[in-house]
């Protein structure tokens, strides 16, 4: 394995915190205090993971709707996070965003977004800039199957292209857009085959093997970095949650997900192939699953017991002075 144990270790407590993250919203969100909508991330864990692993501050990142294992895997604060979904004053947002506008610049973590396709022409932006600013930054944009059939999205893969920007496209292809199967609304079924029609590399990848999205985002972001251009990544994967909580999911078959959480989750073949190959063991894994959900727990009882915003903080964070 090429890994260092920190490093992997690294992974396994992203991955982890995302999904109990997730899971413990699922739970809340039933309860009614969390206001607005809610898309979870669980079950696509890996690739925001494997992709985010490869980046440091300078990286900008750009999300979609289903944000918070981005922002996660991005280095936002979990507390932070969780306030901002409560819609509390201590939210990274100061709660006037909400799960779907989760940002932090300092973390170069450009948004959650509640515009489908609106995250590529945003990470051209950021890639422009560090291309001009010579910093050898790159960004990354995730955006769904639904997202990649936006005019946004394919302007932005030849915007990139021809100004050969440090720009990666994450399709994360999760096999639906709402309800509408990407077989249906779609004309070309692996995405990654429109990297040709752009003239840059296309690639498809398990986006429930950390592994492998993590080698593939490698040579994307290596090659961007050392001035390459960008790169199309096509993640399969598939969703554990409905497209938004609430969702009755009559369009999925009633064990769809059941069959996919036993074979193919990514947090689980990841703790069985590394423990297997004896290069971390089950107690260390266990630690972490315990702190992961200390932490989780913590930042929940702190956004339900903290202040929400006042009628005064309405009109503060409306314009940005440069
Ligand atoms: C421009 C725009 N059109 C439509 C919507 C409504 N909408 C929200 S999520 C969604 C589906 C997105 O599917 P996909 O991009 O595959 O992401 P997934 O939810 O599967 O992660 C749609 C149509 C929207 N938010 N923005
Ligand atoms: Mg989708």
């Amino acid at each position: 394995m090429q890994f260092s144990q920190d490093e992997l270790l690294k992974a396994y407590r992203t991955m982890k915190m995302i999904r109990e993250f997730e899971e413990r919203i699922h739970l809340e969100f039933a309860t009614g205090e969390i206001p607005g909508f809610v898309h979870l991330y669980a079950g696509e864990e890996a690739i925001a993971t494997g992709f985010c692993m490869h980046l440091d501050d300078r990286d900008k990142i750009t999300s979609t709707h289903r944000g918070h294992g981005h922002c996660l895997a991005k280095g936002c604060d979990v507390y932070g996070m969780m306030a901002e979904i409560y819609g509390k004053k201590s939210g990274l947002c100061a709660g006037k965003g909400g799960s779907m506008h989760i940002a932090d610049l300092s973390k170069g973590m450009l948004g959650a977004n509640g515009i489908v396709g609106g995250g590529p022409p945003l990470a051209c932006g950021a890639a422009l800039a560090a291309k001009t600013l010579g910093t050898r930054g790159v960004a990354v944009s995730f955006v769904g199957d639904g997202g990649a059939n936006q005019g946004t999205t394919l302007e932005s893969l030849n915007l990139a292209a021809i100004w050969s920007l440090p720009c990666i496209f994450v399709v994360e292809n999760n096999g639906y857009a709402e309800a509408t199967s990407c077989k249906y609304a779609g004309a070309c079924h692996d995405f990654a085959d429109r990297a040709s029609g752009f003239n840059m590399p296309g690639v498809t990848v398990d986006g429930h093997d950390f592994f492998a999205v993590y080698e593939v985002a490698g040579e994307a972001i290596r090659r961007a970095r050392e001035g390459g251009g960008p790169t199309l990544v096509e993640c399969k994967v598939n969703r554990y949650f409905g497209h938004f909580e609430g969702d009755a999911q009559t369009y999925r078959a009633p064990d769809e997900v059941k069959k996919i959480r036993e074979t193919r989750d990514c947090i689980r073949n990841f703790a069985r192939k590394v423990t297997s190959a004896g290069v971390l063991d089950g107690a260390e894994l266990e630690r972490i699953d315990q702190e992961v959900m200390a932490l989780i727990d913590d930042s929940v009882a702190k956004s339900k017991g903290g202040p929400k915003p006042v009628a005064a903080d309405l009109l503060t964070d409306v314009y940005v002075s440069y």
